[in-house]
């Protein structure tokens, strides 16, 4: 069966300017499979481009084994950051341009060098980064109910929505990224906490593997963007007057707050 990338990356930007449920493209199409996801991704992409937007950097998510388990996955899936998504320093979200936005914790590598596979590691990873900062993302996924397959999700940008970047941030190496921890505080609770090492062992070898996954596509990271390793506690719902922090060793705290 042919999938038509093109039609299927407008529905999904239709949800997003609409701030719209959609229904999930699995549940209309029944042989959607992880490289036609990606090429709707990519079309998603070229569209959000073409109208003015640019790349501020790209992602991964499911990096944690708790949340491949819950989804009965082995591998990550990549995503990318578009410039406007990226909030300022206040973290202020926006609540009357998202669906049902949840948040959560991430870490990010800012990249000085390009990366580019395959054959890149964890310590080509740490070369080539000017520092790594805290942040936090705002996921929002288009599909009903936040439900969806892994190739729904794929196509959907990883449900990428917003992303608040700290202020602070450390060389790769001036602190081990793999005992670097995490607070995760919601309206004064705690709702998770973590180390770099729920990321897969190591979230400089979770940036790897996107770099050799964008090699397959003939792409790779560039300096000057920024890369979130995924989130290694769960996603909370994001509502008006929510605040969530993220507070890490090392790399200080990041805030956003929900905008009603
Ligand atoms: O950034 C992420 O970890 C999102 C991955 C996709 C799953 C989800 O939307 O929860
Ligand atoms: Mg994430």
């Amino acid at each position: 069966m042919t999938i038509d990338h093109a039609h299927w990356a407008a529905y999904l930007l239709a949800g997003i300017d609409e701030r719209r449920e959609l229904q999930a493209i699995t549940k209309q199409i029944n042989a959607l499979g992880i490289d036609d996801a990606y090429a709707i991704q990519a079309a998603l992409l070229e569209l959000q481009l073409g109208r003015g937007d640019s790349l501020a950097g790209a992602k991964l998510g499911l990096t944690s084994v708790a949340k491949q388990e819950q989804m009965s996955v082995s591998e990550p899936v990549y995503g990318w950051v578009p410039t406007s998504t990226v909030l300022g320093a206040d973290g202020v979200v926006a609540l009357n341009e998202l669906i049902h936005p949840r948040c959560e914790p991430e870490l990010v590598f800012v990249l000085a060098e390009s990366l580019s596979g395959p054959g890149v590691t964890a310590n080509d990873v740490l070369d080539a980064t000017e520092k790594v900062v805290g942040g936090i993302e705002v996921i929002d996924s288009r599909y009903e109910a936040f439900s969806f397959t892994l190739p729904d999700v794929i196509a959907d940008n990883t449900s990428a929505a917003r992303v608040a970047i700290g202020s602070d941030g450390i060389a790769p190496r001036d602190a081990d990224l793999t005992t670097l921890g995490c607070v995760f505080d919601v309206d004064g609770e705690i709702t998770g906490t973590a180390t770099g090492a729920a990321l897969l062992g190591d979230p400089a070898l979770c940036v790897a593997m996107l770099a050799n996954h964008l090699g397959k596509h003939g792409q790779k990271l560039e300096p000057g963007w920024i890369v979130m390793a995924g989130a290694a506690t769960d996603a909370r719902p994001l509502s008006a007057g929510t605040v969530a922090t993220a507070r890490y060793s090392h790399l200080g705290s990041v805030t956003v707050t929900g905008k009603g």
